[in-house]
């Protein structure tokens, strides 16, 4: 068995390839344009680079819906390409981790489309069928993407669960043929010599036999069957039996996205026996501001509260600390951009902002994911009409609590959407000002955010003063510093709802981290006095006088 602890020295780079960059000018993202962009990533000093889905795909939640799991989408390129973006990342002194969707596949996958037509054949137990009950759905469980996580095949006189879209069935991991099907998949890749898997919503494979109906919260059409479905009871068993059968055998990092975990169910998911993972997504941080009427769920236009966010990243800074391991992320593609969400876009602001919610991020103790753009300081994209909307997530809940159900007025819904949508985050890079952004010489498959001629990557390049270059340092301290990467923390005056400071401490070394989470110019004092600074976002300064989105770094 193999073990080894690299992953607690990488940084991670997220790659939406549709929206990375475009080779062939068909208007989609590809792997050869990602291969042409090596050199930009190893110049930003990323070790890890991880690929939302590539798999074919019929594409109806952007490739997590996998039709074939051992092929190539051809919007993406083939089987070579990879092969020899693969390589290049290695020549590269980088490694590449793929998106392992697993919890359901695409309802075009061959083992579907076996399944649907009879209770007996050799797919037949592949998924979650069950029958009617008095004519009606198995249960009173809400999928996702909205409407009910059931739908009714004729050919076999069942339903199928589905916890996202009716075009993504959940596999049935009770079943032991589909637990090493999925293990055969995983060896196929990883004996191409990939390094490691992010799973997606890994935490949802084991379900509470029984199926039972969830809470309905009063006005709601589907109940929330969340607790019979995250972390369920066979999970820590199925992992692990994933972990003897597969990951124990290869030199590779993993991260199971888990929405809904605690820390105390992460200190088994990512303990340190390597039993299980090296490390989990977890959603506390990006769920903090929910909407007052709970109907309404993750969808809001309101702030977060610093002394909220603060309590909620140190409690896993502390629960995790000596006994698993944090994944750090503000960003991914499924969030909102981060410093239009938890600082501010505004153009006399945005690059100090971006800067400090970096500096927030990267001196705390875990691995840490930039997502693509995030280190231009790319922001939402300000969308104000429905039109202009592509993901499935946002689409379906504007139809479900406008047109269905008429609990909220289409201008604030939109207004939710321009806040919170996934699709602020898969905007195409902006790589330079030129018409479409370097991204591609024909449309791209999805609009630009119209600021790219101010924000985009050439121009950082040539400003030494850039998100860019800040990032770069960020990440170079990281490798440099010990004690980023391995230190104690301790959170700093946990009420204060202007400053995020803390401590970290490792072999006798302290660092002391302040941001200024605000647009002014306030007064504090640690011990800065008796510190050596390491890092700033502005020139030199007064000791105790902290400036707009100011961060401060200092050794004691
Ligand atoms: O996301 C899991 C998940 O919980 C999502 O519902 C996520 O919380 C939501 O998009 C934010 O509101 C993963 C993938 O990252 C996402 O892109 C997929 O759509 C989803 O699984 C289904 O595979
Ligand atoms: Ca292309």
């Amino acid at each position: 068995m193999m073990s080894s602890n690299w992953f607690k020295d990488a940084v991670v780079y997220q790659i939406y390839p549709r929206s990375f960059q475009d080779s062939n000018n068909d208007g989609i993202g590809d792997l050869n344009g990602i291969k042409q962009r090596l050199p930009y990533l190893k110049k930003l000093g990323v070790d890890v680079l991880w690929l939302n889905p590539i798999y074919r795909s019929p594409d109806v939640d952007n490739g997590y819906d996998i039709a074939d799991y051992e092929a190539i989408h051809p919007d993406f390129g083939t089987m070579d390409d990879f092969e020899q973006l693969l390589s290049a990342t290695h020549e590269n002194q980088m490694k590449l981790l793929m998106d392992l969707v697993v919890n359901h596949t695409s309802d075009q996958h061959r083992w579907f489309q076996e399944s649907k037509k009879s209770q007996d054949n050799p797919y037949a137990d592949y998924y979650i069928w069950r029958d009617p009950v008095d004519g009606h759905e198995p249960n009173n469980w809400g999928a996702s993407f909205n409407g009910s996580a059931w739908t009714y095949v004729p050919e076999r006189g069942q339903y199928y669960l589905h916890l996202f879209a009716p075009e993504q069935p959940d596999l049935n991991w009770e079943n032991p043929e589909v637990r090493q099907q999925v293990y055969n998949i995983m060896r196929f890749w990883l004996d191409k010599g990939i390094d490691g898997f992010r799973m997606d919503v890994i935490n949802k494979i084991s379900k509470v036999p029984g199926l039972p109906n969830g809470p309905i919260t009063e006005g709601e059409v589907y109940g929330d069957g969340s607790r019979f479905t995250d972390n369920g009871p066979r999970l820590n068993e199925f992992l692990q039996e994933m972990n003897r059968e597969v990951l124990s055998h290869y030199d590779i990092m993993t991260v199971g996205e888990m929405p809904g975990a605690t820390p105390e169910m992460a200190r088994k998911y990512s303990n340190l026996d390597g039993s299980e993972l090296n490390m989990i997504f977890q959603f506390e941080h990006v769920s903090l501001a929910g909407n007052p009427d709970s109907r309404l769920g993750k969808w809001n236009d309101r702030p977060v509260k610093l002394s909220q966010l603060k309590h909620s990243l140190s409690r896993w800074q502390e629960g995790l600390d000596g006994s698993g391991w944090n994944s750090l992320y503000w960003n991914n593609h499924d969030q909102p951009r981060t410093v239009s969400r938890f600082a501010t876009d505004d153009p006399g602001y945005r690059v100090k902002a971006a800067k400090m919610l970096g500096t927030t991020l990267h001196f705390l103790q875990g691995t840490p994911y930039i997502y693509q753009g995030e280190e231009l300081g790319m922001t939402n994209v300000h969308y104000t009409k429905l039109e202009q909307y592509e993901d499935i997530e946002s689409l379906n809940a504007y139809d479900e609590y406008v047109k269905k159900e008429k609990i909220v007025k289409p201008q604030t819904m939109l207004k939710y959407l321009s806040h919170m949508s996934r699709d602020n985050a898969r905007t195409p890079m902006q790589w330079d000002e030129t018409q479409n952004a370097g991204f591609s010489e024909v449309e791209p498959w999805f609009a630009l955010n119209p600021n790219y001629q101010e924000i985009n990557a050439k121009k950082e390049l040539l400003d030494q003063d850039s998100v860019f270059y800040y990032y770069q340092k960020l990440v170079e301290l990281r490798h440099q510093c010990p004690a980023i990467r391995y230190g104690s923390y301790q959170l700093l005056d946990p009420k204060d709802e202007q400053v995020f400071a803390y401590l970290r401490e490792y072999q006798g070394t302290t660092l002391l981290v302040i941001n200024n989470f605000t647009a002014e110019t306030i007064e504090r004092d640690y011990d800065q006095g008796k510190g050596k600074l390491l890092l700033d976002n502005y020139p030199k300064g007064e000791l105790s006088r902290l400036r707009p989105y100011e961060s401060r770094v200092y050794i004691l």
